[in-house]
């Protein structure tokens, strides 16, 4: 296209590029253009404005050959990316004027991608936000990751269960990216291990190529682009001609399909039991290749290796990249003769490490021998690296024991700054499971507490709080978000208050017709809208937050001529497919939701909604409408949380346990715009320890008592009245999460909620307030702390 990037863009221009594209890219006829065609062509059409920022910014960062960061994450949330670019654009309403001026729905054309949905939850959208603020800021980056043919599982409920479909969002071509056929690099795996001459020589049994695919990631004002570089897995050898010609014709397809298979699927879990080859293959697919990747191109700088830690920084999303310290010790020593202490040395000033959980289950640790074999060399590394550990400090932590590679203790050994993303987290993480190598090191850990984008998370998911905020402060706020506290000083103005429940109001709406749309469901915008969306698990108490929901519809059905607050209470969010227990919570929102929302005695007091497939898309329409935002997690167990930061931003107020990042909001929002409930991490330590604490907390609260007993003896599922009672009973014997002893001051808390609610003038000051003081929360304060404190990198954007 040869319309240069400079805004504002003429619509009729845009308008007549995108014409081109469905002309030229799609080769079709504006007469038999479907909706896929027109999304391909706008898609096409803002792909082209972000490619000279993106040479710019590439050229810039050549010119300077300065350091770059490296962002390896297994997991990249993306969502769509249509609305995304053109806002950062700044071409998000010429883009819909050309639209509409060709007839087009722009919404339904926007509405028609897929959601690139390359991620499990908090993790993969961080690293989403991570890359939108590297662009912004103007840091010179690459995120590496997964081309994954299949994201995450698509989530439907038959009968109130749960069932996953295979998701397929490369089923049709996208737009986005770019194939880079000739960026291809060899990645072995197993085979064995030969020394001759002091020279140790792998000869792996298997070969697969990774296979690079680029998309640009403009920032805001597209005055920065950086790549994501995802790696296909492709065959060496595409096909076995001998096994066809003699009419095998599957046999002859098997290495291809062998190869791609480890970039075919995105693993579901959250937390991992896995001990799966394939996992750890995927793990050292991407990882090498990334390696490979950057160590190529600091060579082609004509750099000098020991230089490496000046030019290249290597953040670990977790540990799923860990083996990285490995392979690049390998790469040092076996590829490039350097000594076997400097490269340790070397690897280690480049590799920084962030740890995302606490959870025991979660931390990744591998059967030795299952690593041995699929990666002898990078076992023997492991083994010198653990010497060298050893021998530096007089600590005893060893990497490999008890017959297993423990990824967490290899990815701290192997980098200078390791990480958690709350206070509180980093704090754990120093006290629990890293207290041993935190002694040993006790410079290494550190804390950046996490944070999102407001571009997607206020300005682009937000319209009409974004038109009041520009009204009221000025537009200088998405890059640079404490101008937000310019609007504390209306939280009192009764103006601004209506102003600000005129927007609530309208996205409260807008998500009562999505629904009505979606899932048929009718619900008063009216009403307080309570959500609680992220994965399920245990540790989040989406249980507890049920269990009150059964509570108040008890309390109603006593007293229904009591004046109730409406409410709706809304689930989002999907279990891993092999995680019973969490699939039985879901089972159980569900049919505790048939029962109730047919009951006309609470109709218009109590509703449940949970619409399936909960995914980024939802977040987006979900986050601006709410109320209450629920944060209920067991004290200690939520390492950050960042639904969390995306509510308060938008305006809801937060019930939630002094855990992870609430800790930090409670703190700048005011503890007098929170409502707080729960035990402290350390009342939860002390109470587990307490024989018989459930059964004793059950039996002082009649009100929970009851409920669990309605759920045993099938009240909400009449056809199978047992179904839950072992649901209940693990509650009454092994509460590891303590929903048992919170439940009393959760239901408490919100019993004040719905007074306080009732205060309009009043919650709307607490909600204004929260807006206000959320700016801190931006994911581009969290990157210029990893900028400053980790990496020792600079915005390389002229301005
Ligand atoms: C590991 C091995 C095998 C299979 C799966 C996994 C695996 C995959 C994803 C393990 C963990 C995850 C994801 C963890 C995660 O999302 N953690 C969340 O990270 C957020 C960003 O820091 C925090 O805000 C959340 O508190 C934390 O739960």
């Amino acid at each position: 296209m040869n319309i240069k990037n400079t805004m504002p863009l003429d619509a009729t221009i845009f308008r007549a590029e995108i014409l081109r594209h469905l002309k030229y890219s799609l080769g079709k006829d504006e007469s038999h253009a479907s909706l896929y065609d027109w999304r391909m062509s706008l898609s096409l059409a803002l792909r082209d404005l972000v490619v000279d920022p993106w040479f710019e910014s590439t050229r810039t960062t050549y010119e300077a050959k300065g350091k770059r960061v490296y962002y390896l994450s297994m997991e990249f949330l993306i969502g769509r990316l249509i609305e995304d670019v053109a806002v950062n654009l700044r071409v998000d309403e010429c883009a819909e004027e050309a639209m509409q001026s060709l007839g087009q729905n722009y919404s339904s054309v926007v509405a028609d991608e897929p959601d690139a949905a390359l991620g499990n939850g908090g993790l993969g959208r961080l690293a989403a936000c991570f890359l939108d603020s590297l662009s912004t800021l103007g840091i010179p980056a690459y995120g590496y990751g997964i081309r994954y043919e299949h994201g995450l599982f698509e989530q439907h409920f038959e009968d109130g269960r749960q069932i996953e479909t295979a998701e397929g969002w490369l089923a049709q071509r996208h737009a986005w990216e770019f194939e880079r056929p000739e960026v291809s690099y060899p990645i072995g795996f197993s085979g064995t291990v030969s020394e001759s001459g002091g020279q140790v020589v792998w000869s792996p049994g298997e070969t697969v190529l990774a296979s690079a695919y680029d998309t640009p990631v403009v920032g805001w004002k597209g005055k920065w682009a950086n790549t994501l570089r995802l790696w296909a897995a492709k065959p060496t050898r595409l096909f076995d001609l001998e096994s066809f010609n003699q009419g095998e014709y599957l046999a002859a397809t098997e290495p291809e399909a062998l190869a791609r298979t480890i970039s075919r699927v995105l693993y579901p879990d959250d937390t991992t039991e896995t001990g799966k080859e394939l996992r750890l293959k995927q793990e050292y697919f991407f990882t090498a290749a990334s390696i490979q990747d950057l160590l190529r191109r600091f060579l082609s700088e004509g750099h000098d290796l020991r230089q490496l830690a000046n030019k290249v920084a290597i953040q670990l999303n977790d540990t799923h990249p860990a083996v990285a310290g490995a392979e690049l010790v390998r790469l040092l020593v076996d590829e490039n003769g350097l000594a076997m202490a400097d490269a340790i040395e070397i690897a280690r000033n480049c590799l920084g490490y962030t740890n995302h959980t606490l959870l025991p289950e979660a931390l990744e640790r591998w059967d030795e021998e299952l690593f041995a074999r699929v990666l002898p060399r990078h076992h023997r590394i492991i083994q010198l690296i653990e010497e060298a550990h050893l021998n530096a400090t007089d600590g005893t932590v060893r990497i490999i024991e008890d017959g297993a590679v423990k990824m967490g203790e290899l990815a701290f050994i192997m980098a200078h700054k390791v990480n958690g993303v709350s206070a509180l987290h980093s704090e754990l993480v120093k006290q629990t499971v890293f207290s041993d190598l935190h002694q040993a090191y006790p410079d290494r850990i550190t804390n950046m507490t996490n944070g999102v984008t407001p571009r997607r998370w206020l300005y682009s998911c937000n319209p009409p709080l974004r038109a009041l905020i520009n009204r009221s402060i000025g537009t200088e706020w998405p890059d640079d978000l404490e101008r937000l506290q310019g609007l504390e000083k209306f939280a009192g103005d009764a103006g601004f208050q209506a102003d600000f429940r005129a927007a609530k109001m309208h996205n409260k709406e807008r998500l009562s017709d999505w629904l009505k749309q979606r899932d048929g469901l009718s619900i008063d915008p009216a009403a307080m809208f309570d959500v609680q969306i992220k994965r399920i698990h245990e540790y989040k108490r989406q249980l507890m937050n049920l269990l009150e929901t059964v509570a108040l519809w008890n309390d109603i059905r006593d007293n229904p001529d009591m004046s109730w607050t409406p409410r709706i209470k809304i689930f989002g969010g999907k279990a891993a497919p092999g995680y019973v227990v969490a699939k039985e919570i879901i089972h159980l929102i569900n049919n505790v939701a048939a029962t109730i929302n047919k009951d006309p005695v609470n109709r218009e007091f109590l509703q449940i909604v949970y619409p399936e497939n909960y995914n980024v898309t939802m977040a987006e329409v979900l986050i601006p409408a709410t109320d209450v935002s629920e944060q209920i997690s067991t004290a200690g167990k939520e390492a950050s949380g960042t639904g969390n930061m995306k509510f308060a931003l938008n305006g809801a107020l937060t019930i939630g346990t002094l855990d992870g990042a609430n800790v930090e909001i409670r703190e700048r929002v005011g503890a007098e715009n929170f409502y707080l409930f729960g035990l402290t991490a350390a009342e939860v330590v002390a109470r587990r320890e307490e024989d018989g604490f459930a059964r004793s907390a059950i039996e002082a609260s009649p009100r929970l008592a009851r409920v669990l007993e309605q759920i045993a003896t099938g009240r909400f599922s009449p056809d199978e009245p047992d179904r839950f009672a072992a649901l209940v009973s693990r509650l009454y014997e092994h509460d590891y999460f303590l929903v048992s002893c919170d439940f009393d001051s959760y239901f408490a808390t919100q019993r004040q909620i719905d007074t306080d609610f009732n205060d309009t003038a009043v919650w709307t000051q607490k909600a204004i307030l929260n807006t206000a003081r959320m700016g801190w929360f931006s994911s581009d304060r969290t990157i210029s702390g990893y900028a400053d404190e980790i990496w020792d990198v600079h915005s390389a954007m002229r301005t």
